[in-house]
């Protein structure tokens, strides 16, 4: 039976939080398996890093994303070269893992147009603000596929908790139903939306029996064991892409974590949450939980980590340098790339900063 087909409580687990296993451990090379560990390690790294760049005054704002990893990490590298991502604003991992620059995510998040801007042949959507709006977007992208008769594509959609409340998400997992889009709503519930806890965003049990309603597969799986995100996406995608008789191609996954950090930069979670909380989500980090599995069968030892730790090391001081040598970015830019072309309202608008940018210079908008 396929691991999409269960109870929506009953949670897909594949190591347990010590690392051992308890589940059956897909099917993954080796070479693939030690590649996941990396770019875990990477996404953890550079997160640090970020929060440490943000807070010397050298970026505008960033939204860490560690403790998140197994859920980026485990799913993304379930999708096949054709498939699309259409990520929130957290995904930094997932995004680096398909394709998309350290650079960039660092340039977008100092505040430059040219971080949003895909390289040729990486299938990611810009980073969605606007909560859940994303959501839509992926199911057009799936509707796309249908439309065209691409069935070997699939769109995989990253939100989080909080976006479920939004009006788009229904819509999006309506539509997903009804047209049977190649979709996988990928659900990062990390437990907190900002300083609103799980429990006040719905009386739903599970986020993942939301699916039910719009006649889709719904799953749980512990967001924070990489392999069992892998095995439920891969799943998902699979589905999406060659249903067998009877099945549909839509599914909500609900991966269960948490957010180690703030919300983003400008958020202070102690005001919040308790520090007994984060411990205790601290002992289930996804990072030891795989390294435990790798040594423990022989794919990784002391000395492919110190390797892997030069390497993250290296390419996270070359991003930090490529992106701060980027000349700074001409503010009117901003109303260039809101759509294709330019509308006459976005014209009027983008005079109007001009001409008060003339008045009072770039000083006059920092001043508080
Ligand atoms: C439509 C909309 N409303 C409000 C906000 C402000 N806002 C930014 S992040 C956030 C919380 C989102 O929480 P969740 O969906 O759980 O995602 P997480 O940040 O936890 O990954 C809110 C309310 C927004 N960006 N967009
Ligand atoms: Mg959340």
């Amino acid at each position: 039976m396929s691991v999409l087909q269960r109870d929506p409580q009953d949670q897909v687990q594949v190591l347990d939080e010590d690392g051992n296993v308890v589940g059956d451990v897909p099917d993954i090379d080796d070479e693939t398996l030690v590649d996941m560990y990396r770019h875990m390690r990477l996404a953890r790294h550079f997160d640090t890093r970020a929060v440490s760049l943000q807070r010397q005054g050298r970026m505008g704002t960033y939204p860490p994303l560690s403790g998140q990893e197994g859920a980026q990490i485990g799913s993304a590298i379930a999708l096949d070269e054709d498939d699309w991502m259409v990520p929130s604003y957290r995904e930094h991992g997932a995004a680096l893992l398909r394709g998309l620059p350290l650079k960039q995510t660092l340039l977008y998040w100092m505040g430059h147009e040219k971080g949003n801007d895909m390289p040729e042949g990486v299938n990611i959507f810009p980073v969605a603000v606007p909560i859940a709006s994303q959501t839509l977007h992926a199911t057009g992208v799936g509707w796309t596929f249908n439309l065209r008769n691409e069935t070997d594509k699939a769109a995989i959609c990253y939100f989080g908790d909080g976006a479920t409340s939004e009006g788009d998400f229904h819509e999006a997992l309506n539509f997903a139903g009804v047209f049977d889009t190649p979709n996988v709503f990928f659900c990062n519930n990390n437990q907190w939306a900002i300083s609103v806890p799980r429990e006040r965003q719905t009386a739903s049990e599970t986020i993942a029996q939301k699916a039910v309603a719009y006649g889709m597969d719904g799953v749980q799986v512990d967001g924070m064991d990489p392999l069992a995100v892998y095995s439920v996406t891969k799943a998902a995608l699979e589905k999406a892409k060659n249903p067998k008789e009877g099945e549909g191609r839509p599914t909500l996954i609900e991966a269960v974590q948490y957010r180690f950090g703030a919300h983003t930069t400008a958020d202070d979670p102690t005001v919040y949450r308790d520090d007994d909380e984060v411990e205790k989500w601290k002992a289930k980090d996804p990072i030891p939980r795989l390294e435990t599995f790798l040594r423990d069968t022989g794919r990784l030892d002391d000395e492919k980590i110190a390797a892997i730790e030069n390497d993250i090391e290296t390419r996270v001081a070359d991003a930090i340098e490529a992106a701060e040598s980027e000349p700074r970015p001409d503010p009117v830019n901003m109303f260039n790339n809101v759509y294709a072309e330019r509308t006459a309202e976005l014209d009027a608008q983008a005079e109007e900063f001009e001409h008060l940018l003339e008045q009072v210079g770039d000083e006059g908008f920092l001043r508080e």
